[in-house]
């Protein structure tokens, strides 16, 4: 039956970002690093220990923002390959859902391949079902769907209590993933959006906006209904030199996540414990603070603590937003985070894009890969 205008509903209704799954070289260091350094809490462990005889899992949560540190305890197995050939990355953005077989349902029937059928877990805390379904490269989109679930974090995992808890940085929930494609496939993969997730496209930026004098790419912004999901998608564009997406796809050997965005109510004081901590973040010159109020006009925040991190700020009609990157968090020059404020903004910097670029760049000519 057709439904009248505005009564259709969401076929996949999400409600946020459940977690993020890395497949890394080893586990128990990368779960030390993402506490010490970016303030994340034990959470939760799989492993032998618990029954799970091919990996071991390292869950860390900080406020809403939950990750997953997975490393294989053998080879020959889809994890170990998944490392041997495209280094730490991201394997799975899990999305929340109330229901994981109707998600996994409807977004198969409309041409998603799948990565998981429902799969229906349950121990002495409850029951989580999870599906999932494959995006770009070999990453996954995993729906989970927690019912009353009572336990740390889920069934396999057993609570994970330490004595060594660094405190907080502050980072409190996804605010936007990353993919990087390959040459002219952004337009396959925002159709994939569209048509399988239902998601749409809310920005684009095309290689005019954002072609420095080397690097080009070019940009899709897909968003759910409710905007706690969003996925821009870049694809590399002819440029004098070599694309940073194209540096990416050659050392991640194939697509994948590119960056992930990290919320947080102050960036003054999250990026200044992330840099105490040892986090390192890309560098603008400081003639980028010269003009910015000329650009931005006010801001509630002194210019100089900006300034001196190499915070990068961009206003939109709805308000401005604060934002740094840091440089690769693996020694190939792939995966990497963004720490952003939002004060009403609702866009991803688009005015930041030039000096970010640049500064990208710099590090793009450092590694003879420009
Ligand atoms: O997510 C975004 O669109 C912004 C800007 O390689 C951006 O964070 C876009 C492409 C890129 C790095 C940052
Ligand atoms: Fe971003």
């Amino acid at each position: 039956m057709a439904s009248a205008p505005g009564t259709q509903t969401d076929f996949l209704p999400l409600e946020g970002t459940d977690y993020v799954e890395f497949y890394v070289g080893n586990a128990k260091q990368a779960a030390h690093f993402y506490k010490t350094a970016f303030g994340f809490q034990s959470l939760a462990y799989a492993g032998p220990e618990t029954g799970v005889k091919d990996r071991a899992s390292y869950a860390i949560r900080q406020n809403k923002l939950t990750f997953v540190l997975t490393t294989p305890l053998r080879a020959g197995n889809a994890i170990a390959d998944h490392i041997y050939k495209h280094g730490d990355g991201v394997k799975v953005l899990a999305l929340r859902v109330n229901d994981a077989t109707k998600a996994w349902e409807e977004t198969t029937k409309r041409g998603g391949k799948s990565y998981m059928e429902p799969t229906r877990l349950k121990d002495d805390h409850g029951e989580v079902v999870l599906s999932g379904i494959y995006t770009y490269g070999e990453t996954v989109h995993v729906f989970v769907e927690r019912k009353n679930y009572q336990g740390a974090f889920m069934p396999g995992f057993a609570e994970w209590k330490t004595v060594y808890n660094p405190t907080s940085t502050g980072l409190q929930y996804v605010d936007h993933c990353v993919g990087n494609v390959g040459w002219n496939q952004m337009n396959k993969w925002v159709g994939f959006y569209e048509e399988v997730l239902g998601f749409r496209n809310i920005l684009s930026f095309d290689d005019n906006d954002i072609s420095t004098e080397y690097s080009a790419l070019m940009s899709k912004v897909m968003s759910n209904g409710n905007g706690f999901v969003k996925f821009p998608i870049n694809e590399p564009a002819e440029g004098k030199k070599k694309s940073q997406v194209e540096e990416y796809l050659e050392f991640y050997d194939g697509e994948g996540c590119q960056h992930v965005a990290l919320a947080t109510n102050n960036i003054v004081e999250t990026v200044t414990t992330l840099r105490d901590r040892g986090v390192e973040f890309l560098k603008v010159p400081t003639t980028y603070y010269d003009d910015l109020l000329d650009r931005v006009g006010h801001i509630d925040e002194d210019l100089e603590p900006l300034k001196e991190l190499g915070i990068l700020v961009d206003r939109d009609d709805e308000g401005y937003l604060l934002q740094i990157f840091t440089r690769p968090v693996e020694d190939r020059p792939t995966l990497f985070f963004e720490i952003i404020q939002r004060k009403g903004a609702k866009s991803f910097g688009k005015g930041n894009f030039k000096a970010l670029f640049e500064a990208i760049e710099r590090e793009q000519e450092l590694r003879g890969n420009l």
